[in-house]
């Protein structure tokens, strides 16, 4: 059977399940804006790159709201819907994953999942500042303080986020905890060209004078953090609008003006800490302040973060030796000094950060007695670049994992449908990637663990970590030594080979502030930023052991896996149709990579090797009566008048369960090409009579 003409809205009802298929279909489709295609229940979602408001109206929400999923065109809203109506009528945890590479159009995709659950689950006849209303508006928080213009995109999320939405016994929102994965350290103060920092940076700066004044901030182009790159406004946004609405959103929810106020505090000093620059002293193992300018940020730092400015100027340029002997402290060397302060510009962001989504949390409040949930997960998607370090590491490691849940639901619920209905199929083989879980994340010898191994031992380097790594996987398969280097390593991962630079690997692996820095600011007169730094002993408290970046990830990724396996997931995969961000450009081989990466073409093997669609007797019948009334007539059980049916047309190779009927790809389509033109035909029948009545 050929394509229709528009395409078909779900692949499953292509005859050819393969890869050009599924990609004519996706960019027929695209031609025409329609973005999203069904496979399965799998939402295909091409980023249009233009704004399709007609598509997000309420008018749209009130048309998906209760519609059973399939009989309205493929939708975002189509996703949100089936996952609560799921948690309502079965009482089920559901969750909404989210996933695709960068630009692909994820977090725009997760805030109209949150708008649509917010309309179904809010509360319209609440006043004041509502729980819906408070979880969305942390979007634009967060947004402002973990986004940023990126080459690829120009509001890339620079952080992962799982939102779990918490609902009472009548289905209203009732809570909702937001929990967010590696925030992108090093962007604080080093950026690429064309690439901006934190968007909050900006807002700053385009704040109206009188607050300028207060943390006496100049031009974005005066600032060493900023100035990196040659970027500064974007198009069509405007930073001085966008500073007021994200203080609005903030005290929406929950964040008082006051700490608002110490937050910008916080961030004009990370501004000004940046412009405070080291020259050579006496000697040239020791530091001083390059000039007056220099003196002159270091007071303003000082006084934002109210701390002592000499305090400032040693903890940045002196580090304190501890010898059975005596204490003594130790200068460092203008390029140390320079080192000690983007550390403690990294590590104050960091926290300031994790303070908003901890203070988010708090404010919108947890429903302890809410047994149902969804959860959106709104995460980094595969990355492979020229240069690949740790956090290329950490992303295609969450990939992995997001990955192997998904091919095993996938496959999961297609055999589980098959035993329960006991119709004949052969096991279907499907590509697991554990090995590269394995050689990753394995407790005893996985690359985390030799890494943590490597950063425990003072005198490893990046040659000694590398040199274990090749040794140990010499013969894994999944682990490659390329040649020509003398530390990268190669993981073949489920969606290609990437080259990693172990280089900042265990710089980049330790959990560590240095103590002068976080003893200075725990001395702060300011509540909120000795707030932000506990001292030691509470904080050891915490966390006894050593603690790792990488074993910590590897700690939340279990937990997440641990809930989302705790529900029943609904999966979007978002593709980026072209990287010059413009309308209508539809890149085959882009798209084909991205299907594959995302495991849309696996899914559809897998779909494709059994039988991609089933209906229910009634179903069936209801829908196919009109191509064989004769058999209705025969009083015959179900499951027989739907295998008449089927010979009657002429099918082979379906089957027939207990309840439903399986189909092979394809045969539905053949089916519905027939009851349409069976339709046609009566309905033109219907109108000739009606003409000669008249
Ligand atoms: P991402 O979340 O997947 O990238 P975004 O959701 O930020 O990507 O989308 C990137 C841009 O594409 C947005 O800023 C919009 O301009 C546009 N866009 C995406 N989806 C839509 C849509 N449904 N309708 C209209 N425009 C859209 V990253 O966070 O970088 O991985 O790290
Ligand atoms: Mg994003």
């Amino acid at each position: 059977m050929e394509m229709p003409a528009g395409g078909v809205d779900d692949m499953t009802k292509l005859s050819y399940l393969h890869e050009p298929g599924v990609l004519c279909n996706l960019a027929t489709r695209y031609e025409s804006n329609e973005i999203y295609t069904y496979t399965g229940n799998i939402l295909i979602a091409i980023n249009p790159f233009q704004s399709l408001l007609h598509l997000y109206d309420t008018v749209m929400m009130e048309r998906y709201n209760g519609v059973p999923f399939g009989e309205l065109g493929p939708h975002v809203f189509a996703i949100a819907d089936a996952a609560y109506r799921e948690m309502i009528n079965e009482g089920k945890s559901n969750s909404i994953l989210v996933s695709g590479e960068s630009g692909a159009g994820k977090t725009e995709t997760t805030k109209m999942l949150m708008r649509y659950l917010a309309y179904l689950g809010g509360n319209a006849a609440a006043e004041g500042r509502t729980v819906e209303q408070q979880v969305l508006e942390s979007n634009p928080v967060l947004e402002a303080f973990g986004n940023a213009k990126t080459v690829k995109n120009n509001n890339s999320s620079r952080f992962g986020k799982f939102v779990e939405i918490q609902f009472d016994k009548r289905g209203r929102i009732s809570g909702a905890a937001i929990r967010t994965y590696l925030l992108e350290r090093s962007r604080v103060c080093q950026i690429s060209d064309l690439e901006r920092n934190y968007h909050c940076f900006y807002l700053l700066c385009a704040a109206p004078e009188q607050e300028k004044e207060k943390y006496k901030l100049g031009d974005p182009k005066s600032y060493h953090y900023l100035n990196q790159s040659n970027c500064y406004q974007l198009d069509g946004i405007s930073d001085e609008h966008n500073y007021l609405s994200t203080r609005r959103a903030m005290d929406v929810v929950g964040i008082s003006v006051v700490e608002q106020e110490a937050i910008f505090s916080v961030v004009a000093a990370i501004l000004h800490l940046g412009n405070i620059d080291f020259a050579n002293g006496e000697d040239n193992d020791s530091s001083v302040l390059k000039n007056d300018e220099s003196l002159f940020h270091l007071q303003m730092t000082a006084e934002l973060l109210m701390c002592n400015p000499r305090a400032l100027e040693d903890a940045l340029c002196k580090r304190v030796m501890v010898t059975p002997e005596e204490i003594i402290k130790r200068s460092l060397d203008p390029h140390g000094a320079t080192v000690s302060r983007d550390g403690l510009a990294k590590t104050i962001y960091s926290r300031l950060f994790d303070w908003l989504v901890d203070k988010i949390n708090v404010s919108i409040g947890q429903d302890p007695s809410s047994k149902c949930l969804i959860g959106v997960l709104d995460i980094y998607g595969f990355e492979t670049f020229k240069t690949n370090s740790f956090e290329q590491f950490c992303i295609n490691y969450t990939n992995e994992k997001l990955q192997q849940h998904f091919n095993k639901h996938v496959f999961k619920s297609e055999q589980e449908e098959y035993t329960r209905e006991e119709i004949d199929w052969s096991y279907i083989e499907f590509v697991d990637n554990k090995d590269v879980l394995d050689l990753i994340e394995q407790k005893k010898g996985g690359i985390i663990a030799l890494l943590d191994e490597a950063c425990m031992f003072p005198k490893s380097t990046h040659d000694t970590f590398s040199q274990k790594l090749y040794q140990t996987f010499k013969d894994n398969k999944r682990f490659i030594k390329p040649k020509l280097t003398r530390s990268d390593f190669t993981i073949v991962h489920y969606a290609g080979e990437v080259q990693y630079q172990s280089d900042q690997f265990l710089d980049k692996n330790k959990d560590y502030i240095v103590p002068e820095h976080r003893d200075l600011l725990s001395a702060s007169k300011c509540s909120f930023v000795a707030g932000l730094f506990p001292s030691l002993t509470e904080e050891a408290a915490k966390s006894s052991k050593f603690s790792s970046i990488s074993s910590r990830f590897k700690l939340q990724l279990q937990h997440l896996m641990e809930t989302l396996n705790a529900t029943e997931p609904h999966y979007i995969r978002c593709i980026k149709p072209n990287n010059v961000l413009k309308p209508a450009i539809f890149e085959n081989m882009n798209v084909v990579q991205q299907l594959h990466s995302g495991g849309v073409l696996e899914a559809v093997r897998i779909k494709c090797a059994g039988y991609p669609t089933y209906r229910s007797f009634f179903e069936f019948l209801t829908r196919f009566r009109i191509l064989a009334p004769e058999v209705l007539k025969m009083d015959c059980p179900e499951n027989e008048a739907c295998e008449k049916i089927l010979e009657k047309m002429g099918l082979k190779d379906y089957q027939i369960g207990k309840t439903k009927v399986f189909l092979r790809a394809g045969q539905m389509a053949e089916l519905d090409a027939k009851r349409t033109l069976m339709l046609g035909d009566s309905a033109k029948v219907i109108q000739r009579r009606g003409r000669t009545r008249i």
